[in-house]
């Protein structure tokens, strides 16, 4: 079985994916938050990357990350440059809600032989940028629009091609540190339409958000931010 199959399919679902951004993260820093994603059984897993990556070695950084934890590590690449085979599989991300061929297949062109070479497991995600406010930095780094978040017909459209097309997963963005995160009633009605499974992520930061996106139908919640601003935040969640 793939780590496909058994963490997002069979795997229990409402669980948190944790976010660690590499050039936000230093050692003393990472060690104290992997610590709480350790003992945490909220958390299934942890992604790793980053819309841009400027000061940071992703390679020594997902190898020390796999030194320290048992659960699985995802990579979650802003471009190719961003790979490295000690993770266990990569979000084979493809910027649905854009028109930025760079981001729909540009990048994973450049990162298929990469992978390859690797022997990296690639989870084709549909990944769609939900408007939040503020512009945000995915915005802005991959030069493409957000659907506006009450354009809720054009989203499922989306959604209904990401399935249509085989993508394994749905990842709707608000955008890291988003000002609003995505609504819920926009993910009920996404969970309506599909059937595979949903991630949420984007300025998610509190108890109350996170009850909110599960019990609207996220199966996976990412957190970024606020856990490099709290670790022991993963404390209140059961
Ligand atoms: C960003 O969805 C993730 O890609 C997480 O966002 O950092 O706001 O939690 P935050």
């Amino acid at each position: 079985m793939n780590l496909y199959e058994k963490l997002f399919l069979k795997g229990e679902k409402k669980k948190i994916l944790a976010l660690l951004d590499p050039d936000k993260l230093e050692k003393p820093k990472l060690e104290s938050l992997i610590e709480e994603i350790n003992r945490s059984q909220k958390v299934v897993a942890c992604l790793v990357g980053s819309s841009l990556i400027v000061n940071s070695d992703i390679d020594a950084f997902v190898y020390e990350v796999k030194s320290k934890t048992q659960k699985p590590v995802i990579l979650f690449p802003g471009s190719h440059a961003q790979l490295t085979k000690h993770a266990d599989a990569v979000l084979f991300l493809s910027l649905l809600s854009g028109r930025n061929a760079q981001y729909l297949i540009d990048e994973q062109v450049r990162m298929a032989p990469i992978l390859r070479k690797f022997n990296l497991e690639a989870i084709s995600t549909a990944y769609l940028l939900i408007e939040s406010g503020r512009t945000t930095t995915v915005e802005w780094v991959t030069n493409t629009r957000p659907i506006p978040r009450n354009k809720v017909d054009l989203v499922i459209a989306h959604v209904l091609a990401a399935e249509m097309m085989g993508f394994k997963l749905i990842y709707l963005e608000a955008g890291s540190g988003a000002e609003k995160p995505v609504p819920n009633e926009l993910i009920k009605l996404v969970k309506a339409n599909i059937n595979i499974p949903l991630i949420v992520g984007g300025g998610v930061k509190s108890l109350d958000t996170i009850n909110g996106v599960f019990e609207a139908g996220a199966d996976f919640v990412v957190i970024g931010n606020k856990l490099e601003e709290d670790p022991k935040f993963l404390r209140s969640l059961i």
